[in-house]
């Protein structure tokens, strides 16, 4: 078996870079695709080759599959590498490939599939004995057997939409009387974002942490987990902070939501790397929630507690390696926490794309900063407004959060607005210093804050 020779990078911004860096290292030559608007940008820059493949507009651009699969094809390119968002979870982009003759850096299509419909993902782990949160068993197809479920189970209960992400298709019902009205707003939405308005109905766990474990297969049957990652501090369902181990995990508990990642992956025959999301209730019950059959924004905090590089795994994965550790090599060391840094106002978290007039990043001991801005490049509108992401490792949580307060001091960004000194407020936070938050932490510092002015 070999490595591919030249990979196309069907991606931008930091993660286009990430990926490059992990081709350089295996002696694998690269293909940038760009936009109108990027062709100054730092993927571009290093990649071996790139190809402009339309105007800025993502639906004209990074989401054209005919225009990324003729880029591939005109460079010689084996294989594509689809990064997180835009095509990373696009089952026909996977598919398409296939019939190309070009690997898709991934899992198969039909694991994209289970993972985009949450409602049959949920059935299936139920049905192979993984615990979810009580609800319906697969869709809730109208609103009476909604709210025969929800009776069954007792109010507060929160309707999902199967295509969901986002929060968008998503309601939390406190009582009977709100259910009809919850469930046809949601399915309009979730119709509206998706073009699909299927719902599931859980029982709302209220103060839960989002704690996920990253998974390796490799369609062999060998399917081993790399511990869990904490990414409770969320704002409007975008993730802000993430750190792994989670401040509440032990070793027992890392085994026993590791075993169910592994029993997850395996109930869908997975290959490649994933994400099996779990949601954690007050008293350390685990519940499965969702598959991500992605690579992570925040896959960082795993490399650097478990020293091996996500990247480099995927892709050889994709070309037919089996894995090369087993389950009792894996052993976390440390603590590593990650910031995403946006440019956004960070008071209102708006927008704030444009030119960077000068730049400085943090480094030294324990700190990683992976981004594709540097002084002088403008940050686009169009895209998502992720710049940069620093990501600290420490001997410990302690070690890791000063390493973190240091990091973020030492950025200097100018021109555009960021949302390091929100992350600043968190690093003082005497709740998030004690490792003692959930999903609903930011929420609840902000409406202390508005209470007192
Ligand atoms: C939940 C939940 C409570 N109970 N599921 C799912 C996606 C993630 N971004 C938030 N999600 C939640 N799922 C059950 N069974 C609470 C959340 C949740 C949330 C829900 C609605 C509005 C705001 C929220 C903020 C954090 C977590």
């Amino acid at each position: 078996m070999e490595l591919f020779k030249k990979i196309l990078i069907a991606n931008r911004g930091e993660i286009a870079v990430r990926v490059i860096r992990a081709c350089r290292e295996l002696g694998i030559k690269t293909v940038a695709v760009y936009s109108d608007v990027e062709k100054e940008s730092l993927h571009v820059k290093l990649a071996d080759e790139a190809v402009c493949i339309g105007p800025a507009s993502s639906a004209q651009s990074y989401l054209n599959i005919p225009g990324i699969l003729s880029a591939a094809e005109i460079t010689d390119s084996e294989a594509v590498h689809p990064g997180y968002g835009f095509l990373s979870e696009n089952p026909h982009f996977a598919e398409a490939c296939a019939t190309s003759g070009i690997t898709f850096i991934g899992p198969a299509p039909e694991n994209i599939r289970v993972g985009g419909d949450k409602a049959k993902a949920r059935q299936i782990m139920k049905r192979r004995g993984i615990p979810v949160v009580p609800g319906s068993d697969g869709p809730v197809i109208s609103e009476e057997l909604a709210m025969k479920v929800a009776k069954k189970i007792g109010f507060p209960v929160i309707i999902k939409a199967s295509a969901g992400g986002g929060g968008r298709g998503m309601r939390i019902v406190n009582e009977e009387k709100d259910l009809e009205h919850a469930f046809y707003m949601a399915q309009r939405e979730a119709l509206t974002a998706f073009g699909n308005g299927e719902l599931y109905l859980e029982q709302y766990i209220p103060e839960m942490r989002h704690i996920e474990v990253q998974i390796m297969a490799d369609g062999r049957g060998n399917v081993i987990h790399l511990g869990e990652r904490d990414c409770s501090i969320q704002r409007r369902h975008q993730k802000l902070i993430e750190e792994a181990p989670s401040p509440i995990s032990t070793e027992k508990f890392r085994k026993k939501i590791g075993e169910f990642a592994v029993k997850a992956a395996k109930a869908i025959k997975y290959r490649n790397i994933g994400t099996i999301e779990f949601i954690v209730d007050k008293d350390g019950n685990i519940y499965f929630m969702e598959i991500n059959t992605r690579i992570q924004v925040e896959h960082p905090v795993t490399e650097m507690v478990t020293g091996i590089d996500l990247i480099k795994e995927q892709i050889k994965l994709a070309a037919g390696f089996p894995i090369e550790y087993k389950q009792h090599q894996i052993k976390p060391s440390g603590h590593s926490i990650e910031c995403r840094i946006n440019a956004e106002d960070p008071e209102r978290f708006i927008p704030s794309p444009g030119k960077i007039t000068f730049l400085s990043l943090p480094g030294g001991p324990g700190v990683r900063v992976d981004t594709a801005v540097y002084s002088g490049w403008t940050v686009p509108l169009y895209y998502d407004s992720l710049i940069a992401k620093v990501i600290v490792h420490g001997k410990n949580r302690e070690e890791a959060i000063s390493r973190m307060k240091r990091a973020l001091d030492e950025f200097i960004i100018e021109g555009i607005k960021t949302t390091i000194p929100f992350h600043k407020k968190v690093f003082t936070h005497p709740d998030f210093l004690k490792g003692e938050f959930d999903t609903g932490f930011l929420e609840k510092i902000n409406n202390s804050r508005e209470g007192k002015q």
